[in-house]
């Protein structure tokens, strides 16, 4: 079909009713967003010539995703969150803020509410064979070096399976399980005692990987760990680091990886004193950095709906 119709009155007038532009009531902002997505979307089935058939496609491939839970796992993988991300650092660039621990996406799979530790917490509960004792620690700064008191740094990450607790498909791990929360003192400090992850794919059968295979990608990621440090006089920092020498560091299929982000993994003797399962353990040091509000905000807090549960 060549027939071009999105610039004529008639769907012109009928986009502006589909969103009620200009009716009253409703929230304005959304009115303009519905406006401008239902339009892009017109336009590029004008453009593009897409079909009915493949129109239905999509719409039933929503319902699905949503049928899965996948939309936010999908908004990852689509590059949407990165997106967010690059935003954030070129709006920080354009005010001039400069020294914090690059930020990058906090994903689909953290769980609110872990137990709040001062300065240390064991994170893992459940008994894992394949994984190696792991202790992550460092130092919460300022950007001029001065220690963080009262910072929350919160830290998930999966288990040997490349499965997070709460979303195991296996129903293995209970709640918690590698997840932790822990307040730093006067000096700054905080410590995880856990087990070395594995790097997460999506769930093979979900509409994720369904749309990732008609693309010929693959919906892995490397290993990683995730954080928030948060901090009432600075802004949250959403970030997570990447286990150095996983053979998908530069082909993660979310997009998160940041070359300041790979911290050198050190192997280390003395777990048993530690109380870590084996006296062998690796260690990484990996130290946050804070940027101050804006003009008294937190302009790179994140809203979003969340998995809570009680600890
Ligand atoms: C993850 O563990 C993750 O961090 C992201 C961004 C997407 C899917 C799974
Ligand atoms: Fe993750």
């Amino acid at each position: 079909m060549s027939a071009k119709v999105f610039e004529t009155q008639e769907v012109q007038d009928l986009l502006k009713s589909a969103a009620n532009v200009d009716g009253d009531g409703g929230n304005v902002r959304f009115k303009q967003i519905v406006h401008r997505l239902l339009s892009d979307l017109f336009k590029a089935v004008d453009d593009l010539d897409i079909t009915p058939d493949e129109i239905w496609a999509g719409v039933n491939y929503l319902n699905k995703l949503g049928q899965d839970g996948e939309a936010a796992l999908l908004a990852a993988g689509l590059g949407l969150e990165k997106y967010l991300d690059i935003r954030m650092d070129a709006e920080d660039k354009a005010i001039g803020l400069a020294g914090g621990t690059p930020r990058t996406i906090e994903g689909p799979l953290y769980v609110s509410g872990a137990p709040l530790r001062d300065g240390m917490t064991k994170m893992d509960i459940n008994p894992d064979e394949d994984a190696g004792p792991l202790v992550i620690r460092g130092t919460v700064t300022d950007v001029d070096g001065k220690p963080v008191a009262n910072a929350v740094v919160e830290c998930w990450h999966a288990n040997s399976k490349g499965f997070y607790s709460h979303f195991d498909p296996t129903g293995a791990q209970s709640d918690f399980n590698l997840r932790g929360a822990v307040k730093t003192g006067a000096d700054g400090q905080y410590e995880f005692r856990t087990l070395m992850p594995v790097g997460y794919g999506c769930p093979p059968h979900g509409s994720t990987q369904q749309l990732l295979n008609a693309l010929a990608r693959h919906g892995n990621r490397p290993a990683h760990v995730h954080f928030f440090v948060s901090s009432d006089d600075h802004r949250k920092l959403t970030t997570q680091f990447n286990i150095e020498g996983d053979p998908l560091i530069w082909d993660d299929f979310a997009y998160a990886t940041r070359e300041e982000l790979i911290p050198p993994v050190t192997e280390k003797t003395g777990g048993a004193a530690l109380g870590l399962k084996d006296d062998a353990y690796k260690d990484i040091e990996f130290n946050f950095v804070l940027t101050p509000l804006v003009q008294g905000k937190d302009n790179q807090v994140v809203h979003r709906l969340r998995a809570a549960a009680a600890a």
